[in-house]
């Protein structure tokens, strides 16, 4: 089976790339990757020469490129994606070419080379604001609240439209927030576990009440896998970790488990449009597909400082010039540098 596989030199990308090659044979897997700030070959040292791998660098957004590569493959599962909520209100472009349009571009290419199985990698996002207490399921209402959720619930409709207009054989899985190995520190568990290794300001959006739920990266894997292989044409996915936390208990929790005192945490200028909690419900994962999550946050939480610490040298590779002057800009006199981006000022 040749796997197309988009955006695999990110952080799920080149999760899930070493998953499927550690645990199945018979899997040839072209990675297509634009390399962004965000797309990192240094994730994929290991498989790199791997005979059932090769890397082509490319845009989903240029047809030509992308028809090319994905010419004689069986399936694709598209992760790549501009994936940054903040990015998306400083710059709301790049998620809408590369999350809509790309994803757009991908459809077509796929209808014409008789793809036989797309599986599309959405979020949890794309429900919004979740009421205290409350959970969504894969029929919950789509009410996307940044430009990137809004992007990433635009290009799901598409694809539910190929699935029942054209007889594409599409799936989608929609995730909570992961976490693990390989993450770029723009994100606010890698953000909070370098800071903390630094000593520097740990940044707490508004009243760091705000609640995520957090899948360990691996246990994202298993399910991507399980619905390629598995998931029923048409269906969306819920794909969550089941442990739905505080931010400010989770740079609590960090501080804790490396050592580090409480001082550290310094409440910032909010995130605009910040949405207060994301949950799901994700029986159908169990009951069609057998899947549950199986890493603990707490021992996932562990793994991920330790893997920090023992990558020092990736790490110091991915903060290089673009993420200080990204950091710079946006962290340093947040308050001003927010004003510019809403209305209410
Ligand atoms: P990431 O930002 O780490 O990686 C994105 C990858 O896509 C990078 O390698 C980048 O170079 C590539 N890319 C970007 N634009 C491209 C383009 N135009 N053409 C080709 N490649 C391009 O993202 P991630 O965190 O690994 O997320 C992967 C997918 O999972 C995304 O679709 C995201 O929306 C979704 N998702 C992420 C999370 C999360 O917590 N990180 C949660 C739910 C869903
Ligand atoms: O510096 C920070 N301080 C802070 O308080 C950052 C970067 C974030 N936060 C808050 C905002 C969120 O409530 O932490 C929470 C998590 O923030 P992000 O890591 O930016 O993730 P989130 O906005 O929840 O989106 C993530 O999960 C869904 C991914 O980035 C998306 O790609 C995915 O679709």
């Amino acid at each position: 089976m040749k796997l197309f596989i988009t955006g695999g030199a990110g952080f799920i990308g080149s999760n899930f790339i070493r998953h499927i090659l550690s645990l199945r044979k018979g899997y040839k897997i072209v990675n297509y990757d634009k390399l962004t700030y965000a797309g990192n070959l240094a994730n994929l040292e290991s498989v790199a020469a791997h005979p059932d791998y090769s890397f082509v660098k490319g845009s989903i957004c240029d047809a030509n490129a992308a028809e090319e590569a994905m010419r004689g493959a069986d399936a694709v599962v598209h992760f790549a994606a501009e994936s940054h909520v903040d990015r998306s209100i400083y710059e709301p472009a790049p998620a809408i070419d590369t999350n809509v349009t790309g994803t757009f571009v991908l459809l077509q290419l796929a209808r014409k080379l008789r793809i036989e199985r797309f599986v599309h990698i959405s979020t949890d996002e794309v429900y919004g604001d979740m009421l205290p207490g409350a959970f969504a399921s894969e029929n919950s209402p789509l009410q996307p609240s940044s430009p990137y959720s809004a992007s990433k619930a635009s290009s799901d409709l598409l694809v539910l439209s190929y699935v029942r207009t054209y007889g594409l054989p599409a799936v989608i899985t929609r995730s909570s927030n992961n976490y693990g190995p390989y993450q770029f520190p723009e994100k606010f568990l890698p953000l909070i576990i370098t800071n903390i290794f630094d000593d520097k300001a740990l940044p707490v959006y508004g009243d760091g009440k705000q609640q995520r739920d957090w899948l360990h990266v691996e246990d994202n894997c298993r399910a991507v896998l399980a619905v390629l292989e598995r998931g029923r044409i048409g269906e969306v996915y819920n794909i969550g970790g089941l442990d739905v936390e505080e931010n400010l208990t989770i740079a609590r929790t960090l501080l804790r488990l490396i050592g580090k005192p409480e001082t550290l945490l310094t409440y910032v200028k909010d995130r605009p449009g910040h949405d207060r909690r994301y949950a799901l419900l994700c029986d159908k994962m169990e009951k069609d597909l057998g899947w549950k999550p199986e890493v603990p946050l707490e021992t996932g939480l562990r793994q991920t400082i330790d893997w920090y610490k023992a990558n020092a040298k990736w790490l110091a590779g991915v903060r290089d010039g673009e993420y200080l002057s990204y950091y710079e800009k946006y962290y340093q006199n947040r308050d001003s540098s927010l004003r510019s981006f809403t209305h209410r000022g």
